[in-house]
């Protein structure tokens, strides 16, 4: 798109004057986003409607992505980037005497997500529009976001994330495609006047499911995908029922807060709801919609593919089922062939407790038909299994087991696709978790590595960088990002290397006086900067980071002129309100940092930052300026990660155990270039079940380790309460369940790795260029190209409807 600075800025004029009624002169921050942002909006608007019509014009296949979370960061930017227009609005903008980045941090960051799983959702938009493949994401508008994290004494504190307080430029409420969702009542199957069984229903909850559509802009090529959030509201014409705020509760609670468990998902009712309101009324939009093409029910497989975005929107299986043999009147074999070759399922974790497992009675209260059809599920599933595999197989796959419906069993049953996101997790899937899935249905199981946009996680987060390889490479790896690699080259290009050092220090340079304004803590920018930034979790191990750290801290009182390289330590986590132990460790990290960073012995050789309210906002800023890319989990226990591949782009080095895609990280820049360390994941499971692990003796073994657990609660760090002893006793008393002590001597050997890898400037700098030329296979539009191939079927369309040349691998 094309445009001139004087007609931007002749828009941008108008555009504020029709919303405000005065001058742009005159008029906030606030409102100068907002007039910025609808403008842009205005100008993809054209693309967004032709879009859409062209994709049922030439019925195309599309995809549904169902996700309980998204994390899409601002769109601003990303938005004005992909439609080649950031330039001239920068540019027209500084005319006028504004700031784009000041207009910029006006808008509000949607906390719609935990962490990993809905920020890979977003990436995945970004990269479907990007390669013009015709699909949607589905999930909720939570009225409230993610909690807002604050520290208060070194506590986490949440508070209510209300993102929706100003106006959202990008959605557009559609109250034409409204849906009704219906909860709990009598429901009883009934022979109607032409033989039909009709399914009855009596005293249920309706609710009205309105859609809010959001623009997802492809890169440069015109096309504009859609996201459609779900808000619950009242149906009209029930509105005179409902006469106090009170009774208004049960409807406007199921969109109103985003539940804030990464990995552990209690039996709430509410949920439940949220699940079922999500499922319900996006399968409800997409037949809805199926019908525009004219076609038989039986070729829906052919146009709409499903994807069910791990266990929380399963219900998508019965939901169809539902639709089918009630409202359309087909057979249970038609109906079930139908949803079995639509839908496709992630799995993103292998947590026995993030498995989710609802209790019968509660899923028949709430969602009666739904139940009944889950239960015919199983039967089915039973009679056909029993007799071939034996019981043992047919028990332990069953959907209904102990009184819960089994949410992953479910997902396994109704897909033709399961997929796990990283090689090592596919594996596990495979041969433990799923292990007896995996025998009845080989098939159905594949690996998809995931993957992160460039565009948000490079192009724009880190522009110096980005021009670099602009002027070593050319321009084409930003759209085939496998040309990345002929960066390569450049490794031993002492000007390149001088370069890439000087780009990276700028970003350091930037994140140091960020945390000064921020944190009041003064770091040198020419130290490590030392990044683990991820949900709080105690098998991602921020505890083994912190006791190095310790460890680090006790040396320098012992002997100040310790050979250590200045580190920084930067630190970004949100932990689960209900998680104690997460929460604990967030306590010791900050009474560490105080102590740490304002003792004079230590001086600059060691500063620890721990951010408040780590998102995607935050993420951009500290990821550029990273040198220690940590992921440190415990080997077997990370799904994937992507902060992994987001660090190693922007040139950071990857410490790490091998797990999830760090194995692949690996694999593509080669061990020399990053620094691994722990154990193994088949050593893991082997002194899992060799069951004769003794943290304590380690302890009692090794005097270093000694030394830091023990400074955990003789009140070397003031401030603390009971949450040194918490983790203490975890650790020691009651054998260290992720295997912290087992692991930190060889983290602690591989930190020295890289403090003398860090004093050869040239040697670091051309190890970092390897990172960054390696990355490219982490780009979400090759993970998106092979879903689409493999699991979606869904073929890349242009604008122009011809086909866009397919990606290269
Ligand atoms: C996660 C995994 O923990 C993480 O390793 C993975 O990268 C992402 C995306 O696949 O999914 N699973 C999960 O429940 N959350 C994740 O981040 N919240």
């Amino acid at each position: 798109m094309s445009i001139t600075t004087k007609q931007f800025i002749k828009d941008f004029k108008a555009q504020f004057q029709s919303m405000y009624a005065y001058s742009y002169e005159e008029g906030s921050t606030e409102q100068l986003y907002n007039a910025l942002g609808l403008y842009v909006k205005n100008q993809l608007s054209g693309n967004w409607k032709e879009t859409r019509e062209k994709y049922v014009k030439n019925s195309v296949k599309q995809v549904f992505y169902f996700s309980m979370e998204f994390l899409p960061g601002r769109q601003l930017e990303s938005n004005a980037y992909n439609l080649g227009l950031l330039d001239t609005i920068k540019k027209g903008l500084k005319e006028m005497g504004l700031s784009f980045d000041e207009l910029e941090e006006a808008e509000a960051d949607p906390a719609l997500g935990n962490g990993g799983l809905g920020r890979l959702a977003s990436c995945f938009m970004d990269s479907l529009a990007s390669l013009g493949i015709p699909g949607n994401g589905n999930g909720i508008r939570y009225q409230y976001g993610l909690f807002r994290q604050k520290f208060v004494d070194g506590y986490q504190v949440e508070l209510p994330e209300n993102w929706l307080r100003h106006r959202n430029v990008w959605e557009t409420r559609n109250d034409k495609s409204t849906c009704m969702v219906r909860f709990g009542g009598n429901v009883w199957l009934e022979k109607n006047h032409l033989g039909f069984m009709e399914t009855k229903y009596e005293n249920t909850l309706n609710v009205l499911a309105v859609p809010y559509d959001t623009p997802m802009v492809g890169y440069r090529n015109d096309v504009v995908n859609n996201l459609r959030l779900w808000s619950a509201e009242i149906p009209v014409d029930e509105e005179e029922n409902y006469h106090t705020l009170e009774a208004t509760e049960p409807i406007k609670e199921i969109t109103q807060v985003l539940y804030p468990d990464d990995s552990n998902y209690e039996g709430r009712l509410l949920r439940l709801k949220q699940e079922y309101f999500m499922v319900s009324a996006g399968v409800q939009s997409i037949l809805r919609h199926y019908r525009k093409y004219n076609l038989p029910r039986k070729n829906i497989p052919d146009k709409v593919a499903i994807h069910i975005n791990d266990t929380h929107p399963a219900l998508v299986i019965p939901e169809m089922m539902r639709i089918l043999l009630d409202e359309e009147h087909l057979s249970w074999e038609q109906a079930w062939e139908i949803t079995f070759k639509t839908c496709s399922y992630t799995n993103h974790t292998i947590l026995r407790e993030a498995l989710e497992k609802w209790p019968i009675d509660m899923m028949k209260e709430l969602l009666p038909r739904i139940y009944m059809i889950i239960e015919e599920i199983n039967r089915r599933f039973v009679e056909t299994t029993l007799p071939i595999y034996g019981e043992r197989l047919t028990w332990q796959t069953a959907i209904l087991q102990n009184g819960v419906v089994n949410m992953a069993h479910l997902a396994v049953i109704g897909s033709h696709s399961v997929n796990g996101v990283a090689k090592l997790h596919t594996e596990i899937l495979m041969n433990d978790v799923l292990k007896d899935f995996f025998q009845l249905y080989p098939e159905r199981f594949n690996n998809k590595t995931n993957g992160i946009t460039q565009r948000r996680w490079v192009h724009l987060s880190n522009p110096g960088l980005t021009k670099l390889i602009d002027k070593k490479v050319g321009e084409d790896w930003k759209k085939k990002p496998s040309e990345l690699k002929v960066f390569k080259g450049f490794e031993k290009d002492k000007q390149t290397l001088q370069k890439l050092a000087e780009i990276k220090l700028e970003n350091k340079q930037r994140l140091a006086d960020y945390i000064e304004e921020v944190q009041g803590i003064k770091v040198d920018p020419k130290a490590i900067f030392d990044v683990q930034i991820k949900r709080l979790h105690a098998y991602k191990r921020q505890h083994l980071n912190m006791l190095h750290i310790l460890y680090r801290y006790l040396e320098i009182k012992e002997n100040p002129s310790v050979d250590f390289v200045p580190r920084v330590f930067i630190f970004g986590a949100k932990a689960a309100p209900s998680y104690i132990y997460a929460k604990q460790i967030i306590k010791v990290i900050n009474s560490l940092a105080r102590l740490v960073n304002n003792d004079p012995d230590v001086g600059d050789k060691l500063k620890v930052v721990f951010f408040e309210n780590y998102g995607v906002s935050l993420a951009e800023k500290i990821i550029p300026a990273a040198d220690i890319s940590e992921q440190i989990s415990l080997a077997s226990m990370e799904a994937s990660g992507t902060s992994n591949m987001k660090l190693m782009a922007n040139g950071a080095l990857t410490l790490a155990t091998l797990d999830g895609a760090n194995i692949e990280i690996k694999d593509f820049v080669g061990e020399e270039n990053m620094f691994i360390f722990g154990l193994s994941s088949k050593e893991v499971y082997e002194l899992k079940a060799a069951g004769n692990y003794n943290a304590r003796e380690i302890y009692e073994s090794d005097d270093k380790l000694r030394r830091t657990l023990d400074a955990l609660t003789n009140g070397t760090i003031p401030g603390l309460q009971d949450e040194g002893y918490a983790i203490f006793d975890s650790l020691v008393n009651y054998n260290d369940e992720y295997f912290v002590l087992k692991d930190f001597d060889s983290y602690v050997k591989a930190h020295k790795k890289v403090d003398e890898l860090y004093k050869n400037e040239k040697e670091w700098t051309r190890k970092s260029l390897l990172n960054i030329a390696s990355s490219a296979p982490f780009s979400a539009d090759y993970t998106i190209k092979r879903y689409a191939d493999d699991i979606w079927k869904a073929k890349q369309f242009s604008k122009q409807g011809r086909s866009v040349k397919p990606l290269d691998e």
